[in-house]
């Protein structure tokens, strides 16, 4: 056995017995072949941290990469210090973000990434139920809390909206746009998401904190936490009728699984494991994080999207102690995706596939997989009504410039279901989420991470009846008027009538950011939500559309 192998997996042993409270600190003890560029102890400290938040999400907590490159040390080593500067620092168009240019990593932070990682990486410790409950706390018991809705707050108009870099949310109410508060939630809330009452409000961070918001008291606080893991991305709930508000379920990163909870507490109750066997290459993946979970309507089932082995778990939760999953094959590299407008068919983009899998969650199966533009990124997509291809479904592209428009009614319109109907010019690459609205005839799409500053400020609309007409661009970040920094235009996200389209003016943590209101219908300006409080506000999620996956 090599000694540095030898090393890792003594770095692992301690590592498994590290109390919870140090576990989030990625140990990077291992040694490296001679020749390495080293770190110091407090470089070390720092890179771990930097690699949590900007770049584990992407390349994996084992480097073992996905919607990133690998960058273990076989790789990385060969290629050097300078190159790896250079990329960091610069970013690539594939789609990885220029940290250095882009002001997010100083000149020496992106040297010691570059020297970071060269270095063995070594993972993190799994979490076991009891590590859960040791996290847990129930702030308000269930006891305590109204048997009604205590304020007067339109809470089906209410927006949760994501405050990436001070680990907050704001709930913003749709009607008055007015902040009705600020709670501390983990770091860098990732997504919310709503009980099918519309009562409870969850919301995961990057270091998978669950905070549980009850929105029926008279100021909406968090009732319940608990950790899942060191890093999520997902948390969905029980939607089926007759179990509204009953469990809740959190997917992590890492560890590679998921956890069901109890939906009113966050108790943990059930723990799956996802690493396994990878479709296509039948290798074994240690690292199989869960990306998209969405909530059958149909039946008590959630859909678990394993990122790297290209699975498609459906989870029913009727019975935990003899829970059974269908698992599903698809392409690998699972990421985000939604229903079509009868919620019978999940869109689910295969990013690093290139491909949109189409699994039919009433006869549990998959139905067709596509392929579309590069590195399709829908968010939850877009449905709307073709005038030429009937119902479809639409995602726009990481990769690049395209809007892919896929047919999904395989009962009237049977030629053009599953098919890629059209592909549509946007208005850059850089894409990450699209949206329409039952009630509207406009199609939204955004390019946050587009290199030139003009197309990631703005956004382009489509007139749904008009497609060939082309993309009208919008200066979004421009109508805000908030002054210098590196803004960037990030996710439509429709009011609960339909008539307002919301977006965020994501700029850095020191400058101003804000929201801005669309009326729909004019696509005028509406509104500019601004606040100091406001900090870098990412992803925002209504209440109503959320809960009943209107998108
Ligand atoms: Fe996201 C959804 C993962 C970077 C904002 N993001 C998702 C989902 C996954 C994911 C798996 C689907 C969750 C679900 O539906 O259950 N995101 C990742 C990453 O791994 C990645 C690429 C890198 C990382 O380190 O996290 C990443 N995401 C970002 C951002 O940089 C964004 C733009 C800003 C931010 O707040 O971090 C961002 N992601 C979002 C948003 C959604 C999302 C707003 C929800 C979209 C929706 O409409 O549901």
């Amino acid at each position: 056995m090599k000694s540095s192998y030898k090393k890792t997996l003594a770095a692992l042993a301690v590592l498994a017995t590290l109390p919870l409270a140090i576990a989030n600190a990625y140990a990077a003890d291992a040694a490296a072949p001679a020749g390495t560029p080293t770190l110091t102890a407090d470089e070390i400290k720092q890179a771990n941290q930097i690699y949590f938040e900007r770049c584990a999400g992407c390349h994996g907590v084992l480097r073992k990469g996905a919607t990133g490159k690998p960058l273990t040390p076989d790789l990385t080593t060969v290629k050097g210090t300078a190159f790896l500067k250079k990329t960091i620092a610069n970013g690539t168009p594939g789609g990885m973000p220029n940290f250095g240019t882009g002001g997010e990593l100083t000149v020496d932070q992106v040297d010691m990434m570059a020297r970071y990682i060269q270095q063995p990486p070594v993972a993190p410790p799994e979490m076991s139920l009891e590590d859960m409950k040791a996290t847990w706390k129930v702030i308000v018991p269930v006891k305590d809390r109204p048997t009604k809705k205590m304020n007067n707050y339109n809470i089906s108009n209410v927006f949760s909206t994501t405050l990436r870099d001070s680990g907050e949310v704001a709930l913003i109410d749709g009607d008055t746009k007015e902040i009705i508060t600020i709670l501390k939630t983990g770091y860098a809330v990732h997504i919310s998401r709503y009980s099918a009452s519309g009562r409870y409000l969850y919301v995961t961070g990057r270091d998978a904190k669950i905070n549980l918001i009850d929105l029926w008291m008279e100021k909406p606080a968090i009732v319940a936490e608990i950790k899942t893991g060191v890093e999520a991305r997902s948390v969905e709930t029980s939607k089926f009728k007759g179990w509204e508000d009953k469990y809740a379920i959190s997917g992590t990163y890492w560890p590679p699984q998921f956890v069901i909870m109890e939906g009113d507490t966050l108790k943990p109750l059930k723990i799956v494991v996802t690493s396994g066997i990878a479709s296509e290459t039948n290798e074994y993946v240690k690292e199989a994080r869960v990306a998209a979970i969405v909530a059958s309507h149909y039946k008590p089932e959630f859909m678990v999207n394993v990122k790297e082995t290209g699975k498609v778990m459906i989870v029913d939760y009727s019975d935990l102690n003899n829970l059974k999953t269908t698992t599903i094959d698809t392409p690998r590299f699972l990421h985000d995706g939604g229903f079509e407008s009868t919620k019978r068919y999940f869109m689910d983009a295969a990013n690093a596939s290139n491909k949109i899998a189409v699994i039919d969650i009433k006869a549990n199966k998959l139905a067709a997989t596509i392929d579309v533009g590069k590195v399709p990124h829908p968010g939850r997509g877009a449905n709307f009504i073709d005038p030429k291809f009937g119902p479809v479904w639409a995602t726009s592209h990481l990769g690049d410039d395209t809007i892919a428009v896929i047919g999904t009614d395989p009962v009237k319109h049977k030629q053009h279901a599953w098919k890629m109907v059209r592909t549509i010019k946007g208005h850059g690459s850089g894409s990450l989420f699209i949206k329409s609205h039952p009630k509207s005839t406009n199609l939204w799409v955004d390019a946050p991470l587009n290199k030139d500053a003009k197309i990631s400020q703005s956004i382009g609309v489509l007139d749904i009846n008009n497609l060939d007409k082309g993309v009208t661009v919008l200066p979004i970040a421009e109508w805000a008027n908030l002054g210098d920094g590196a803004k960037r235009v990030v996710q439509p996200e429709y009011n609960k009538a339909g008539d307002e389209v919301w977006f965020a003016v994501w700029n850095a943590a020191d400058k101003k950011s804000a929201i801005v209101v669309v009326d729909d219908k004019t696509r005028k300006l509406k509104k500019v939500i601004t606040d100091p409080r406001l900090i870098t506000p990412t992803g925002h999620f209504n209440l109503n559309n959320t809960m009943h996956d209107i998108y």
